[in-house]
């Protein structure tokens, strides 16, 4: 395999992979369905009502879960690069992990096949164990498992109310690809070994990678046959889309009309685009290519805060101004992913921090991406260490096994999940922000259309911080409850004064009928630690 320069793979800021109110908690319960591959009693959640509502929980097939050993080949675990025998089995036998957080739904790596060898520009052997690196967009990657293995992991996630996203490469094969052999194929691509790549965005060729030549319309057709058809035979609910910025408009224009026409107006399009924000997201929602962008700002601003950086106001006007999206369009913020080094691991291990920022990414608005283990504190770290095996403590699951687990981090995690989903005005509501002197930020969600209205405090400093705001007016003279701590707060009329602990978080709602309370669990010993 060829060996590129650490500085090629590393251009233009991508990572070697080239992509480089009122409704009910969301309460796991048991299910009559029993699909075959899984337990009896599956849990299950609640469905979001729309992607505005989701939670979404991203996984490296590879690094999740070893359902088939039988499949593995050059699985060496102890090494960063190597494939390390995850599969579509193993997520599909985990799915109870996924669905107990309370995530809505699932983005998992691409699964076609990949190239077959290893490249060695990161100065040690790498594999396409990420996926990203296809050799054949219409087989599937017997690493990962079969086309069956795909429809069984579908069917049992929509069997416990789960949406299953599958990421897909439009842009690039991968290094040396047998595209570039057949004499039918190695004309539709740009590639450093044949020619071609250019300067720009859109005909350069990315991390080194061949490019393939998606304004020719038999080029175009040949990927979107692929990803369309296969979406289509095993019932996925959307994409996630890599390299966006990397394809041109019109592709992404013609994507969208076929996926419609295919597939229906539901089939939900999230796209990757370096540096994606409201703004720099926009030429692709305003012909409504995608639905939704990832949200490059927030890991960035949302870090810093806690850590004392900045005014507080100036994070209150950042978080208000994500509301620039297009409307009719979501952002979608994360605190970790395969791209980026990982939070708790830019926070040096501080998960009182770590608690606070997860908080804001589940309360502040936007479709939250989860990015798997980092519930249960998996340390992460720097390229390739944030792609390290799902932690499984003590259960036999491999390659994870005995690597340990925060489970009381991932209570908090459920919990804060559980109080999101209980009030539309985390997902659909309006910012505004009531107190944002010194360390301690107060802000509104509101939500018009249900009349939800939920106040957040979360204070980063070392010390106690108090603030006072009047009781938004869809709360009326109700008694008021501390959601996250589930304790009750006494008001003065209009007026709350409040108090927060240092580097901790308040939720404040109005109780709820009974049979529509907000909080989302009673039991079960939660801490909250936030
Ligand atoms: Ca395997
Ligand atoms: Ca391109």
């Amino acid at each position: 395999m060829p060996r590129w320069p650490i500085a090629a793979l590393l251009a233009g800021g991508i990572w070697l992979a080239a992509c480089a109110g009122t409704t009910s908690p969301p309460v796991a319960t048991p299910t009559a369905s029993s699909p075959a591959a899984t337990p009896a009693t599956p849990v299950s959640v609640v469905p979001q009502e729309s992607w505005r509502d989701a939670v979404l929980y991203f996984a490296i097939v590879d690094r999740f879960a070893d359902g088939d050993p039988k499949n593995n080949q050059n699985v060496n675990r102890n090494a960063k690069g190597t494939f390390h025998g995850g599969d579509l089995a193993g997520l599909r036998q985990q799915l109870d992990e996924i669905a107990d957080l309370g995530a809505t739904a699932i983005w998992i790596t691409p699964v076609v096949k990949n190239i077959d060898g290893f490249v060695t520009g990161a100065g040690f052997p790498d594999w396409g164990y990420h996926g990203y690196w296809a050799d054949d967009f219409y087989q599937l990657d017997p690493r990962f498992g079969s086309e069956a293995e795909l429809k069984g992991l579908v069917d049992d996630a929509h069997a416990r109310g789960l949406k299953v996203l599958l990421d897909v490469v439009y842009n690039h094969a991968g290094y040396d690809s047998s595209y570039l052999e057949d004499p039918k194929t190695r004309g539709w691509l740009r590639s450093e070994s044949t020619g071609g790549c250019g300067g720009d965005d859109l005909t350069s060729c990315v991390s080194g990678l061949p490019d393939f030549k998606t304004e020719l319309p038999e080029v175009a057709d040949y990927l979107m046959t692929a990803h369309l058809g296969l979406a289509k035979r095993v019932g996925l609910d959307g994409f996630r889309l890599d390299t966006v910025k990397h394809v041109d408009h019109p592709f992404w224009q013609e994507h969208r009309r076929r996926l419609r026409e295919q597939l229906g107006k539901d089939f939900f399009l999230i796209g990757e685009v370096w540096g994606g924000d409201a703004q720099s997201l926009d030429p692709w929602f305003v012909n409504d290519e995608m639905d939704a962008g990832f949200d490059f700002s927030f890991q960035g601003s949302a870090l810093a805060w806690v850590q004392g950086r900045g005014r507080t106001v100036a994070f209150d006007r950042y978080l208000k101004s994500r509301e620039k999206v297009r409307a009719g369009h979501l952002l979608s913020p994360y605190l970790s992913s395969h791209d980026v080094p990982g939070a708790l691991f830019q926070l040096n291990g501080d998960k009182e921090l770590f608690r606070l920022a997860a908080l804001l990414e589940l309360t502040a608005g936007g479709l939250p991406m989860i990015y798997y283990g980092e519930e249960v504190a998996r340390p992460g770290g720097d390229w390739p260490d944030n792609r390290s095996d799902m932690p499984w403590g003590g259960r036999k699951i491999f390659p994870g096994s005995g690597k340990p687990r925060d489970e009381a981090l991932r209570a908090d995690y459920k919990k804060i999940i559980a109080i999101r989903r209980a009030h539309k005005a985390f997902s659909r509501g309006t910012h505004t922000g009531l107190s944002t002197e010194g360390d301690l930020l107060v802000f509104l969600q509101r939500d018009e259309a249900s009349g939800d209205a939920v106040v957040v405090a979360v204070n980063r400093g070392a010390a106690p911080a108090t603030a006072s705001f009047d009781a938004p007016a869809e709360w009326g003279d109700a008694s008021v409850r501390d959601v996250w701590h589930d304790e009750a707060v006494s008001r003065t009329g209009a007026r709350l004064e409040v108090a927060v602990a240092p580097r901790s978080a308040r939720i404040f709602a109005v109780e709820r009928r009974a049979g529509t309370s907000s909080a989302p669990t009673k039991s079960g010993g939660l801490r909250s630690e936030m």
